[in-house]
């Protein structure tokens, strides 16, 4: 009988799997990809008596292949914090949903531990921007400052990692970076001994360097819109770029903005922080998605610029 696990390539998704498995060891085919390759489960080829792990995203992009691999007969354990909708009622479905605007995938499955690999949800929390969450978990753990600095750079980098719109704008394709990371119960291990947290963490300042000279398309009280230009660096760096212009500017939302293949632009919207809500309801008046904090756009029609500005400022002005 084969086994698939099937997950997010960011740091939730990757942190999420490396808890359950060190838990729980299963020889497993990875299905993974970039960040926003979120429709996953039509890749899983499984049949009767097989079964797959699914971990950090949204059963709403899934539920076709979802209900076609239980009518199959195949075993579906589900864990996500992503909106659902309805979750589809089967006896092989074990879904574990929570959708609360401050709970990762990575507490998910921590919870359904019982807190066994406690130090990678700390990772998982920090790499979706749950910086809080993270220092709350961290806390009964007796971590030096120096300890938490270096999990949230963890956090940090392997998310930074997943953000690319192509496979070949990676630094290291998420499902050989599990790899490497699964030889590791303790993370401090994994970033005292593998390269690859050397490369990528270097990548990430050498690519925020860069953001941080690009001045805001829109600068307005309740926000920012940023517009990077069309480089690997661009499309690897705005979602970390994202997160820190939010954690930096509380009650500001931001927008940034990367030319796609098509003329257009993808978008990664951040809620301020100071309210977490709104970023998915504006993404969907231009076909995205997302999380009330967090929510993209895959593509927005270069025509579409100034009604997603108007919007934009719509969606979070105050009253
Ligand atoms: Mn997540």
């Amino acid at each position: 009988m084969a086994h698939f696990d099937v997950f997010n390539g960011d740091a939730d998704g990757i942190c999420a799997l490396h808890q359950l498995r060190l838990a729980d060891p299963r020889e497993a085919t990875l299905v993974t990809g970039v960040k926003r390759d979120i429709a996953l489960l039509e890749r899983v080829d499984a049949h009767s008596g097989d079964s797959v792990t699914v971990l950090d995203v949204s059963i709403d992009v899934n539920r076709q292949a979802l209900v076609a691999l239980l009518e199959r007969g195949v075993t579906v354990q589900y864990f996500d914090h992503h909106g659902s909708g309805e979750v589809p009622v089967h006896a092989r479905l074990h879904a574990v949903i929570n959708t609360a605007p401050a709970i990762c995938t990575g507490i998910i499955v921590d919870r359904w531990l019982g807190g066994a690999h406690r130090i990678w949800t700390i990772v998982a929390a920090f790499g979706d921007n749950f910086a809080q969450a993270a220092r709350k978990l961290a806390a009964p753990l007796g971590l030096q400052t120096a300890q938490l600095d270096l999990l949230q750079e963890l956090g940090e980098c392997v998310n930074y990692n997943a953000y690319v719109d192509n496979e070949a704008d990676l630094v290291m394709h998420p499902a050989a970076l599990y790899s490497i990371l699964h030889r590791h119960a303790d993370p401090f291990t994994f970033i005292g001994t593998e390269p690859v947290f050397q490369e990528l963490r270097e990548s990430r300042r050498l690519d925020l360097n860069l953001a941080r000279r690009i001045q805001p398309l829109v600068s307005a009280l309740h926000g920012k819109v940023m517009l990077l230009p069309d480089a690997p660096w661009s499309r690897r760096v705005r979602g970390v770029y994202g997160n820190l212009l939010a954690t930096g500017s509380p009650d500001q939302a931001h927008a940034i903005l990367v030319p796609d293949t098509q003329g257009g632009y993808t978008v990664s919207v951040r809620a301020p922080f100071s309210v977490l809500r709104g970023a998915d309801a504006l993404c969907r008046q231009f076909a995205g998605g997302g999380r009330p904090a967090a929510a993209g756009i895959n593509h927005l029609p270069q025509d579409k610029l100034p009604v997603f500005i108007d919007a934009f400022e719509q969606a979070f002005r105050r009253p």
